[in-house]
C-alpha cells in the first residue's frame, strides 16, 4: 500500500495530467456530440492513448523539467480545445490549418465572437490554474537516472503509439478516404478525439503541401475529363436560351433558410415580399446549401464556378490564383459587363481578390459605398440595395450582376432597434431574432425587386435569389423545431432543414411555379448556362431545369437523390418519406462511393489547377 502511494506520489505530475488532459477531451467530446454520453464509449481508448504518447516524452525528463513539461502541454491543450469550442460554436465544425491559414477566424466571427464565448469554457483552465507547482513540491524523487526514465518513455510511449495506430487504422478501414481528405472533421473528432484530429490535420497540412508539388497521374487526369464531359449538359431544350441577351441579376442572401418561406408569426407572414416574388417565379423547394467552411464565400464561389468548396478552408483564399471557368467570365465573352456587390470590407474573405480571379469588371465593396446607415456587421441591407439600384441603373447592358446581403447575419440581434415585428414568445432569443431580421431583409428586397419592376428592368433581366447558408446553428433546434411544431425531431429531420429557397423570376412572370427537383448551389450555373446558352464544360453541377437526376452531394459526404439521405457523420441511411433509417445496400453503397468519387475530383481540379490545363488542350 505504502509503496503504491509512493508511486503515485512520485509520479503525480503525471497522474494530474492524464486525468485533467482526459476529462478535457471527453468535455469537448460531450459538446461535440450532442451531450450523448453513450457515444463518449468510442473516445475513451483513443482520448487515452493520444495523451499516454505526450506522458511518454514526458518520461524523458527529469522532475522538474518534467512537472513543467506537462503543464505547458496542458496550457497548451487547453487552449486549443477552448478554441475548438469557440469555433464550433460558430462553424459546427472542427478548426483546422487552413483556418489559420487563411485569417477565417478573423473574419465572419470577429464580430460575433463575443456572444459565442461561454463562461463554461473556462472549466478547461480551472486545474491549470490550481495545481501550477503542487506536484513537484509533493514528490519524494527529485531526480530520475537516465536509463530509467529512457525505459519509462519507450514503455509508455509505445502503448500510446500502438493505441493509437490501432484506433486510426479502424476508422480508416470504415471510412477510407476519411482521414485523408478530412471532409468530416466532426466525426473524427468524435472518433478519434481532439489531440489525434490535431494531429491529423497538421500531417493532412503537410501532405497536401507536398501533393501541390507532385505531379498527377495522366490516368487520373483523364478519368477526370472523361467524368466532367459526361456531366455536361446535353440535348436539352427546356428554357435553352430564353435569357440571352437579358441582364442577369443573382441575389445571394445572407442567412436565408427556407422554413421562413410561406410560413408566419402571429398570423403574420415572416417573408410576405419574397413570398409574393416566388410566386412570380420558377420556385425550387428542394434547394440545399452544400457550403463548407468557407460559409458566404463558398456558396459565392459554388455559384459562379460549379465547383465544390474546399474540405478544409475556404475556396476563395486556397483557389484565388487558379484559372476558373467561372460564370462571369462566360458571360463577358458575350459581351455583358459583369460586376460584384457587397457592402462589406474589401478584403473580406479574400473577395477582392477572388472576384477578380473569376472575371468581374467591378467589384462594388465597401470603399463603394456611402456607409450612411449600418446594422449589426456593416451597411445596412436597406442603404446597400438603394445604391445598388443606382449602379445598376448606370451600368451598361446587358450586365450580370450579383449581389451578396449583409443584415440578416448571425447573431442576428442588431435588428430589434429597427421596425416592430412581434416573434411573440421567441422574443429575446436568438430564433426570435431570427426572424426579425430576416423579415427586415425581406422588406428591403421587396423594395427593391418592386422598384425593378416600377423601371421596367425585371421585362428584360433574369432574377435568381438564394439563400446562402443556414441561420439557425444545431444548438438552437429547440426553439425552430418548437417553431414549425416538429414531432420527429433526428438527424435527418434536422438535415432536411438545410434548405434554402431558390427562384428564378423571368419577365411578365413566365415560368412560374414550385418545382420539386432536389439541387444545389454549385447547380445554379449549370442552370443560368441553359438559360443564357453558355458553354457547360467543366461543371460539377446540373441544369436544374432539365435534368432529370436528382441530387444533392454535400462537403462533408452526406448525399440525397430525393427518396434517401444519407448522412456521413453518423454514416446512416435514412428513407427520406418514412423518415426511417434502413441499412446499406449494394446500390446505396455504390452511391456513397460515386459521391465521395466527386468530391475527389473536384479537390483534384482545384489543387492541381486543372481547368487551366484542360482550357489550354482543347
Ligand atoms: C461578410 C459576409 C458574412 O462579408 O458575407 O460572411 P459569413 O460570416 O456569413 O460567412
Ligand atoms: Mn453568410
Amino acid at each position: 500500500m505504502k509503496k503504491i502511494k509512493q508511486i503515485a506520489l512520485n509520479n503525480l505530475d503525471v497522474l494530474i495530467f492524464f486525468v485533467c488532459v482526459f476529462a478535457k477531451l471527453l468535455g469537448f467530446g460531450l459538446q461535440i456530440q450532442d451531450k450523448n454520453i453513450y457515444a463518449l464509449l468510442f473516445l475513451l481508448g483513443p482520448a487515452a492513448s493520444s495523451i499516454l504518447i505526450f506522458c511518454g516524452i514526458g518520461f524523458l525528463f527529469n522532475k522538474r523539467a518534467r512537472t513543467r513539461f506537462f503543464y505547458i502541454v496542458n496550457i497548451v491543450i487547453s487552449t486549443l480545445i477552448l478554441v475548438d469550442s469557440v469555433y464550433y460554436g460558430y462553424f459546427r465544425d472542427m478548426f483546422s490549418i487552413p483556418v489559420i491559414q487563411n485569417g477565417i477566424l478573423l473574419g465572419p466571427v470577429k464580430s460575433s465572437v463575443a456572444s459565442l464565448f461561454k463562461w463554461q469554457y473556462l472549466l478547461y483552465y480551472i486545474d491549470i490554474l490550481i495545481i501550477p507547482s503542487i506536484p513537484y513540491k509533493l514528490m519524494l524523487d527529485k531526480s530520475i537516472m537516465f536509463k530509467r526514465r529512457l525505459v519509462s518513455f519507450a514503455v509508455v510511449f509505445l502503448i500510446g503509439t500502438g493505441g493509437n495506430a490501432f484506433f486510426i487504422y479502424d476508422l480508416n478501414e470504415q471510412q477510407p478516404r476519411l482521414l485523408t481528405t478530412m471532409f468530416n472533421r466532426i466525426y473524427i473528432a468524435d472518433m478519434l478525439g481532439g489531440i489525434n484530429y490535431h494531429g491529423l490535420d497538421v500531417y493532412n497540412f503537410f501532405q497536401r503541401e507536398l501533393q501541390k508539388h507532385t505531379k498527377l497521374s495522366k490516368d487520373k487526369e483523364k478519368a477526370i475529363k472523361t467524368f466532367l464531359n459526361s456531366n455536361k449538359s446535353k440535348g436539352y431544350t427546356a428554357l435553352k436560351g430564353k435569357g440571352k441577351g437579358k441582364n442577369l441579376i443573382v441575389i445571394q442572401v445572407e442567412a436565408l433558410q427556407q422554413f421562413v418561406i410561406g410560413n408566419s408569426i402571429n398570423g403574420q407572414e415572416i417573408t410576405p415580399n419574397l413570398n409574393k416574388w416566388l410566386k412570380r417565379s420558377a420556385y425550387f423547394d428542394n434547394y440545399y446549401y452544400q457550403v463548407a467552411s468557407g460559409n458566404t464565400s463558398d456558396a459565392e464561389f459554388m455559384t459562379n464556378n460549379s465547383l465544390f468548396p474546399a474540405a478544409e478552408g475556404a475556396a476563395a483564399y486556397l483557389y484565388c490564383g487558379n484559372d476558373l471557368n467561372s460564370l462571369p467570365k462566360a458571360l463577358k465573352k458575350e459581351n455583358y459587363k459583369a460586376i460584384a456587390l457587397h457592402g462589406y470590407r474589401e478584403d473580406f474573405w479574400n473577395r477582392s481578390v477572388m472576384n477578380k480571379t473569376e472575371g468581374y469588371d467591378i467589384f462594388y465593396g465597401q470603399r463603394s459605398f456611402k456607409i450612411n446607415e449600418t446594422i449589426g456587421m456593416g451597411l445596412s441591407d436597406r442603404s446597400f440595395l438603394n445604391q445598388s439600384f443606382n449602379i445598376l441603373k448606370k451600368t451598361h447592358q446587358p450586365y450580370f450582376s450579383f449581389l451578396t446581403t449583409l443584415t440578416s447575419h448571425y447573431p442576428f440581434n442588431a435588428i430589434s432597434k429597427y421596425g416592430d415585428f412581434n416573434v411573440g414568445e421567441y422574443k429575446g432569443s436568438l430564433f426570435g431574432d431570427y426572424l426579425k431580421s430576416i423579415h427586415y431583409t425581406d422588406q428591403q428586397l421587396g423594395m427593391f425587386l418592386d422598384k425593378l419592376d416600377k423601371e421596367g428592368i425585371t421585362d428584360n433581366s433574369i432574377i435568381a435569389i438564394y439563400g446562402d447558408h443556414y441561420a439557425i446553428p444545431q444548438n438552437q433546434q429547440k426553439n425552430l423545431y418548437s417553431f414549425l411544431n416538429a414531432t420527429q425531431r433526428n438527424e435527418l429531420t434536422w438535415a432536411e432543414l438545410q434548405k434554402v429557397p431558390l427562384f428564378i423570376h423571368f419577365p411578365k412572370d413566365e415560368n412560374k411555379g414550385v418545382r420539386h427537383t432536389y439541387g444545389g448551389e454549385m447547380d445554379l450555373y449549370p442552370t443560368i448556362a441553359n438559360l443564357y446558352d453558355l458553354p457547360t464544360k467543366y461543371m460539377m453541377g446540373k441544369d436544374i431545369f432539365n435534368s432529370k437526376e436528382q441530387g444533392v452531394i454535400f462537403r462533408n459526404g452526406s448525399f440525397t437523390d430525393g427518396k434517401i439521405f444519407y448522412l456521413a457523420p453518423s454514416n446512416k441511411y435514412y428513407d427520406i418519406a418514412s423518415g426511417k433509417q434502413i441499412s446499406e445496400t449494394a446500390e446505396l453503397s455504390e452511391k456513397k462511393k460515386e459521391a465521395e468519387k466527386k468530391l475527389e475530383y473536384s479537390d483534384t481540379i482545384l489543387n492541381h489547377n486543372l481547368l487551366q490545363k484542360f482550357n489550354n488542350d482543347k
